[in-house]
């Protein structure tokens, strides 16, 4: 969510959506520009598996005109791989469609071109690693009291929280920014 904030924040991405699964996996899907695909200059490996395996990736995350994130500096997406038992990466660009999959972390399969299509955006499902977490189950008030906070950050993003386990649903956006928060408190 943090990554797709910051495509938010870089003026190109105006929807989030996250879907929590009845086996507690995760959807984060986003309309912003996608992960450039093309082959990472240094690493010489497709750029999506430099920044879901290398901490600090992305690129973009380290340029000095990038000076807003909503995540830490290319972090999280790597994190939350290395902390899932599976983890996929979906991303629509150029007018293509681009899967890979990973577990544990590492990849498991090449990055491959799927199909096509005419929207941007990147999608990335996961699900914890009971390995690692002692508590895999998600709640819903607290991802959705969170997402609310970043919708109130982020005038105009619209954010949608939908826990298929038990059919809520909420539809964040402020068009009013932080006075919306105030007057909404207010009230
Ligand atoms: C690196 C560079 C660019 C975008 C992204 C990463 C990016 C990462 C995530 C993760 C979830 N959603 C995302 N959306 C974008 C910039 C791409 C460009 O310059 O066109």
């Amino acid at each position: 969510v943090d990554n797709s904030v910051d495509e938010a924040l870089a003026g190109h991405c105006k929807h989030i959506e996250v879907k929590i699964h009845f086996d507690n996996s995760v959807t984060v899907v986003d309309d912003g520009r996608g992960m450039p695909t093309d082959i990472h200059p240094t690493e010489h490996r497709p750029t999506p598996e430099v920044i879901m395996t290398v901490l600090h990736a992305g690129g973009k995350f380290d340029k000095k005109s990038y000076k807003v994130s909503g995540g830490l500096h290319g972090v999280w997406v790597s994190a939350v791989n290395a902390l899932s038992e599976w983890l996929k990466l979906e991303i629509r660009r150029g007018g293509k469609v681009y899967h890979q999959e990973y577990n544990r972390g590492a990849p498991v399969t090449p990055l491959v071109e799927m199909g096509v299509s005419s929207r941007t955006g990147t999608t990335v499902a996961f699900k914890a690693d009971a390995d690692i977490f002692s508590r895999v189950e998600y709640s819903f008030d607290t991802l959705a009291q969170r997402l609310r906070e970043i919708a109130y950050l982020n005038p105009g993003l619209h954010i949608v929280i939908i826990d298929e386990r038990t059919d809520q649903t909420q539809d964040l956006l402020a068009s009013g920014g932080i006075a919306q928060f105030v007057s909404d408190l207010n009230s």
